[in-house]
Order: structure tokens, then sequence, then C-alpha cells
């Protein structure tokens, strides 16, 4: 009988590795750029966000399409470890954009002041222009895979985080707080699926891509992050409404004092719960095609959308 999967000890171990190469790649880069007081305060600004912490989501779900559908990969993830720092340097950059003064203003990131808060706004967008390219040097640094795939992959995923998702997913988001016309549901789904869901999705079909993964299964895992993606944003307003501060490492009820729409001002508390529960089946049902190899994403789904931080 095959031994029942330990998904918290998984995404530890996957986090520890996700680190570790993180740093490793941040002291790479710091030897090979050129030395100053300006860059020693931009490598600085650039760890203190991206080795802050964090879920490490996004290139958690890439390891584990890739380790699904390719499983001989699981005891040696190292070629494939670059593309998920570099999933993981766009996200933190989008996090050090997301909380300046000019967008949402947060002053409080991962447990900690955020980066325009514990150095200076500057530096902040040069640390986020930072991790957005350096991601972009880290997706094309793999040699172990057909290049054809890198680079498919690469462009999807810049796509994705672009034009073609979080980007645009942010300017619809300020477009709709600065207007008086109020959002409705499908309105709210269009912009969280642009801004928050479209990385999510591209993490896991960039996972696909890299193991050769056909359309279909490139299809059903499009459709699990779509359905993850949701999930996920829907269990984010409700942690603001009744998470914990000291464990998500950031202020709740900042939504509601913000005069944000979210599915809980919406649906109501017990709308939204329901709302994600719907989500996190669709998600699983996305997973059925897949068979046996769906059970680690499915693990993941419950952890990650019955989370508390
Ligand atoms: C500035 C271009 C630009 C885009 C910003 C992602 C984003 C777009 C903004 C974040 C806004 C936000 C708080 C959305 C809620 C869901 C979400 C993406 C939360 C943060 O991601 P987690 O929970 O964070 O994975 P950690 O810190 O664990 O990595």
């Amino acid at each position: 009988m095959k031994e029942k999967l330990d998904i918290a000890a998984y995404v530890q171990a996957r986090q520890k590795l996700i680190n570790q190469a993180l740093a490793t790649e941040m002291d790479r880069a710091e030897q090979a750029a050129p030395p100053g007081e300006g860059t020693a305060r931009l490598l600085a600004a650039m760890r203190y966000s991206l080795l802050a912490g964090g879920k490490r989501l996004r290139p958690l779900l890439f390891l584990a399409v890739i380790e699904s559908l390719k499983p001989e990969t699981a005891e040696n993830l190292s070629s494939y470890l670059p593309f998920a720092c570099g999933i993981e340097m766009l996200h933190t950059y989008s996090l050090i954009h997301d909380d300046l003064p000019a967008m949402d203003d947060d002053d409080l990131r991962r447990g900690r002041p955020s980066c325009h808060k514990a150095f200076d706004e500057a530096t902040a967008i040069l640390a986020g222009d930072g991790l957005l390219t350096h991601c972009f040097f880290c997706l094309l640094a793999n040699s172990a895979v057909s290049s054809v795939h890198v680079v498919q992959a690469a462009q999807y995923f810049a796509w994705k985080a672009g034009l073609g998702g979080m980007v645009t997913g942010q300017a619809l988001d300020l477009a709709a707080e600065n207007t008086t016309e109020p959002l409705d549901l499908p309105g709210l789904r269009k912009i969280h699926a642009s801004k928050t869901g479209a990385l999510l999705e591209a993490a896991l079909v960039c996972g696909g891509r890299l193991v050769g993964a056909d359309g279909a299964q490139r299809q059903s895992l499009l459709e699990f992050g779509q359905q993850f993606g949701l999930a996920f944003q829907i269990k984010d307003d409700i942690l603001d409404v009744v998470g914990e501060e000291s464990r998500l490492g950031k202020p709740v009820g900042s939504d509601a004092a913000n005069n944000k729409t979210t599915y809980v001002s919406l649906l109501g508390l017990q709308g939204a719960e329901q709302a994600a529960e719907q989500a996190i089946m669709a998600a699983k049902k996305a997973l059925q095609s897949l068979g046996e190899q769906g059970q680690l994403l499915l693990g993941l789904t419950e952890y990650f959308c019955q989370r508390d931080n």
C-alpha cells in the first residue's frame, strides 16, 4: 500500500530547499554585481524582502507539479530550483511595489516593516525592479531541461505576470478604486483572477511545461490554478476579518478600514466561507483527470486553502 503523504512535512522540506536556493542565488548575484555603496543598499533591500519568510506558495506549486508528473525528480530537484527562485522573486517584487505609498500604502509585510519603511521609497522601487529582472535571469538559467521548453515557460510566465495577468490586474484594481461605480462579484473575480490568480496558474503550468506535460494535462493544471487562486483569495479576504495579526504578519481589518470591496463585504463571512468551499471542490475536480499524479496538489490545496496565515 502507498504511504500516506505527510503534507506539512513536505511543505516544510520544500520551503527549506527554496529558501536555501534563494539565499545562494542572492550570494551569486552579489558577487557578480558591480561593487559600491549603492549596490550594497540595493542588495540589502532585495534580501530583506526576499528572505523574510513567506509561504513560498508559488515555487512550491511549481515544484509539486514537476515531482508529480516526473516522480524521479523528487530526489534531486536542483535543476528546477533556479526557475523556482525566479517565480518567488517576481512574487516578492509585486509585494514590494504593492506596499508602496502610491499603491496600497502598507507599512507591514511578512511580519516586519515593508521594504520602503525599512529602507526608503526609491530603494524599494529599485529592489522590486532588481527582483523583477533577476527573475528572468533565473528562469532562463536552466540547462538540464530542453531549452525550447524553458523559453516557452519563461515567455508564458512573463505574459501571466505582466499584461496577460498580474500587472493588468493591479491596473484594473486601481481603476476600480478610483470610480464611484460599486464593484460587483463578477468585477471582483475578474480583478483577482488577473492580480492573484494568474501567477499561481503560471507557476503550475510552467512546472508542467518543463517536464513536457501534454496539452490536456496543462489545461487541467490551468483549471486547477484558477479555482485554487479563487479559494486562496477568498481565504485571504476572510483572514483579513477573522485572522490573527501575529500569525498573518500583516494588520487585520485593513480591507474594511480602506473601504475595499472583498468577498466578505459582498457575500458576508458565511457566504465567503461557502464560496471558498465551492472553489476548493472545483479545484479538486480539476485534478481528477491527473489521477494519482494529482494527489500532491490535492494535499496542497487542503493545506493552503484552510490556512490561518
Ligand atoms: C504591484 C504590479 C503589482 C502587482 C501587485 C500580488 C499583488 C499585485 C498584490 C498583492 C495584494 C494582495 C495582498 C493580494 C492578496 C493575495 C496575495 C497575493 C497575498 C500575498 O501572497 P502570499 O499570501 O504571501 O503568498 P507570502 O508572504 O506568503 O508570500
